[in-house]
């Protein structure tokens, strides 16, 4: 593998892979032409409808876009008890992606396309219109010419005889849209060239065994990027490790859970942020999200509170989403809220019973599905915050923590300090 590959396969964690999903009904050839597309055996291809039954993923490189992941999934017209369930399982993939190959078979575009097209409309996910299984019938000019109105593209291949796939591929790179070309900074505009960041990494019993979260590895080679330099301990060593220093640092960015101890440490006028609130930026909406965090001041005892996280991560003792964050939010409120706890990529539809939705930074999941559940709670008019902000606001140093980011917010009328 050559360095420049692998710099780029150790840069694609999950959320930061293209998610390309292909959606239709039975037996149309979806799981043929993810095979043709990859040029691997990766989903299984029979002529009985309902051969893909849960969602399959693949992971691959995918030049010049990148790394991307191709999603294979059950057809949306399977029927009974389990086919709906299927359904649901391949429609709740749709949250992840960024660009979507819409597969009609020989029979032609009917209801199921129109209805899954409208709803990819709706999410605004660029869609190309695949007519599969040409090699038994063109389809017909009349259906392909409003397609190429509505869609990204219009492409006609045959999986079996291989035909219109290498243009399938060149339109999925054309069209998906490029989160990776955009070069996303996680933190280095906030650190100047050459200047120094500190980043305080608590090794509780929440930190995995011998390696680093992806926030804090993916600031480590952002600022490197940067051309920054970059101290990294944790709280106990923060104190003096900034005695230590000739200059003070340009930013110190904390594990959230640690906000209240490394806020007395750090001197007022040194910039102090949290991983938390640099993920909101990257992969959320930071304005949003710091406005959620805010109602945390509208809250009142008995309210109900959706705690959402990506990860699927057993438990620990005082973990973050079941205690800590629901000790800390009782005390700010002042009583007792009601708390539910989601995980990995369960989310409910209907967020109107909640009076505020507390999501993990979700540096497990893409941007595309983090804006979606955004976009789920601003919908229904129901606050969405992340953790670190949420943590920031009880803490009382949330308009210190989004200083940094010149966001223009009504911090004050807030309970912060
Ligand atoms: N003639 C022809 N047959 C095809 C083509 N693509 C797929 N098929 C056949 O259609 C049948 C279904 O193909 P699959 O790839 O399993 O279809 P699918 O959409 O994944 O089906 P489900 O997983 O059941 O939803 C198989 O017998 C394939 O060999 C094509 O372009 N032309
Ligand atoms: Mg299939």
């Amino acid at each position: 593998m050559s360095s420049a590959n692998r710099t780029v396969r150790q840069s694609a964690m999950r959320g930061m892979r293209t998610h390309i999903g292909i959606f239709g009904r039975r037996n149309v050839g979806k799981s043929s032409l993810i095979n043709a597309l990859t040029r691997q055996q990766v989903a299984i291809v029979s002529e009985v409808p309902g051969t893909t039954t849960d969602p399959v993923t693949k992971p691959m490189e995918l030049q010049p876009l990148g790394p991307v992941v191709f999603i294979d999934t059950a057809g949306v017209d399977d029927t009974g008890v389990l086919g709906q369930q299927r359904n649901q399982r391949a429609l709740a993939m749709l949250d992840r992606c960024d660009i979507v190959m819409l597969v009609a078979g020989a029979a032609g575009w009917e209801e199921d396309e129109e209805a899954l097209l409208r709803n990819l409309e709706a999410r605004e996910v660029p869609v190309i219109a695949v007519f599969n299984q040409c090699d038994l019938g063109n389809p017909d000019a009349g259906q392909v010419e409003p397609l190429a109105e509505r869609c990204a593209s219009v492409v006609e291949t045959s999986a079996v005889e291989g035909s219109g796939i290498e243009e399938l591929r060149e339109t999925i790179v054309r069209f998906a849209p490029g989160e990776r070309a955009e070069d996303p900074k996680m933190i280095r505009d906030l650190v100047p060239p050459g200047e120094l960041a500190v980043l305080v990494i608590p090794i509780d019993k929440e930190a995995p065994v011998g390696r680093l979260i992806m926030p804090q590895v993916s600031a480590i080679r952002d600022l490197l990027d940067g051309s920054c330099q970059c101290l990294v301990l944790r709280e106990t060593e923060l104190a003096t490790g900034l005695a230590n220093l000739r200059t003070p640092p340009a930013l110190v960015v904390t594990d959230s859970q640690a906000f209240g101890e490394v806020a007395k440490i750090v001197p007022r006028d040194v910039p102090l942020t949290g991983f938390s609130v640099l993920l909101s930026r990257l992969r959320g909406d930071l304005a949003l999200q710091a406005a959620g965090a805010l109602a945390v001041g509208e809250l009142s005892p008995g309210d109900r509170v959706l705690v959402a996280e990506s990860c699927t991560h057993h438990p620990v003792e005082d973990d973050i989403g079941r205690q800590k964050i629901p000790r800390w939010l009782n005390q700010t409120v002042g009583g007792e809220l009601r708390y539910t706890v989601v995980q990995g990529h369960d989310y409910p539809d209907d967020l109107a019973d909640y009076s505020l939705v507390v999501h993990c930074g979700g540096c497990t999941m893409n941007r595309r599905e983090i804006l979606n559940r955004l976009d789920r709670g601003d919908r229904a008019g129901v606050p969405v915050t992340n953790y670190g902000l949420v943590i920031a606001y009880c803490f009382g140093i949330l308009e210190r923590a989004l200083e940094p980011f010149g966001l223009d917010l009504p911090l004050a009328a807030g309970k912060d300090a």
